[in-house]
């Protein structure tokens, strides 16, 4: 009896003694931000999360972490989407393209061949155009912070080298879950499968799809090649990421806090541009090093395509608001006008 008294106050001697430093320790926690994207650690999105955690860090002196989780572990683009707009997730990027069900303005960036060169995508995605767009996600619980460059998009398979339109035909081509991307490859003639990029390289591997579209950086950082024959250079699209952070997380942050989190996107965006096209102009020659068969197309056949491919314009342009598709049309006349981005 005596003893379990004197253990007991023992016990809140010590419990008074830690209760400061529990206090202390909570007040210097840092905030745990949980960063997932698709790709691997080994990729340009890897490297650019990182080089984003390492600034949050730096900038708020350790009382702001990140918590970078790649490979799709925390969910394919769309399911970590839904996560952000609950606030079960902090913070992502991923590919516009994926985000149009909850954001019909992003299809904008969908529209086949609208930018010639970065240049261009970087003038209109960093540009009023690009600010209007995402200006559009936070009544949708989402805060867009800067857009990254994925890159113009190429198509791999295991069929043929695609070298004319014709060679579309009957390719079973995985596309991003995006009715764009959908009408794009079914106007070209290949049998569309909208599925997450999460599944795609078992799909490919079981050859439940033929082919598939990605930048080369990103064809190389998956592997496909182990999985496709042919690369084709088709550039048929532009395509952003958009680094995303939980409305209901950024509304409970401090101003100087959300600034910590603006600037290091900010820095990450030049980081991750730099990064990719460095990566970019040395990817053909690596896949071509794995074994990828490698083919341009002429200009005569990208004409085509091109033709082909603005009968989908106009659909595009309703779905996003003509005002919206007017200005980015009007931007770009500018920019090419100027000799910028040439
Ligand atoms: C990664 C995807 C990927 C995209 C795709 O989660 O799905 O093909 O290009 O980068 O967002």
């Amino acid at each position: 009896m005596k003893s379990s008294r004197r253990t007991l106050l023992a016990a809140i001697a010590v419990l008074h003694l830690f209760a400061p430093l529990a206090a202390a320790a909570q007040d210097i926690k840092p905030r745990l931000i949980r960063f997932g994207y698709g790709l691997n650690e080994d990729s340009n999105q890897g490297r650019a999360v990182k080089f984003f955690a390492e600034e949050v860090e730096k900038a708020s002196g350790g009382k702001m972490r990140i918590r970078a989780v790649g490979s799709a572990a925390l969910g394919s683009d769309v399911q970590m989407q839904q996560a952000l707009v609950g606030g079960a997730q902090e913070m992502m990027v991923g590919s516009t393209a994926t985000l149009v069900g909850i954001t019909k303005e992003m299809a904008l960036w969908d529209t086949p061949f609208l930018f010639n060169n970065v240049a261009e995508a970087d003038a209109v995605l960093d540009g009023p155009v690009g600010q209007k767009v995402m200006d559009k996600l936070p009544e949708k619980g989402l805060v867009g912070l800067v857009y990254w460059e994925n890159g113009f998009r190429n198509m791999t398979n295991s069929k043929r080298p695609i070298t004319k339109l014709e060679d579309f035909d009957g390719i079973k081509l995985r596309v991003m879950q995006n009715p764009v991307y959908l009408e794009t490859f079914k106007t070209m003639g290949a049998n569309a499968v909208p599925m997450a990029f999460s599944e795609l390289f078992t799909a490919l591997e079981t050859k439940t799809v033929d082919g598939q579209e990605n930048p080369y950086t990103t064809i190389l950082s998956s592997k496909f090649y182990e999985v496709q024959r042919f690369v084709s250079a088709t550039n048929h699209v532009y395509s952003p990421w958009i680094v995303m952070v939980s409305k209901k997380y950024w509304d409970a942050l401090s101003r100087d806090e959300q600034r910590v989190l603006m600037d290091a996107a900010r820095k990450s965006r030049d980081f991750e541009r730099k990064d990719t096209r460095e990566a970019a102009a040395k990817a053909v020659a690596e896949l071509q090093a794995k074994g990828m068969q490698f083919n341009s197309l002429t200009p005569s056949e990208t004409d085509k395509m091109r033709a082909r491919l603005t009968q989908i314009n106009a659909s595009i342009a309703t779905n996003v608001g003509m005002d919206l598709w007017n200005e980015a049309q009007a931007e770009l006349s500018k920019i090419r006008s100027g000799g910028k981005g040439r």
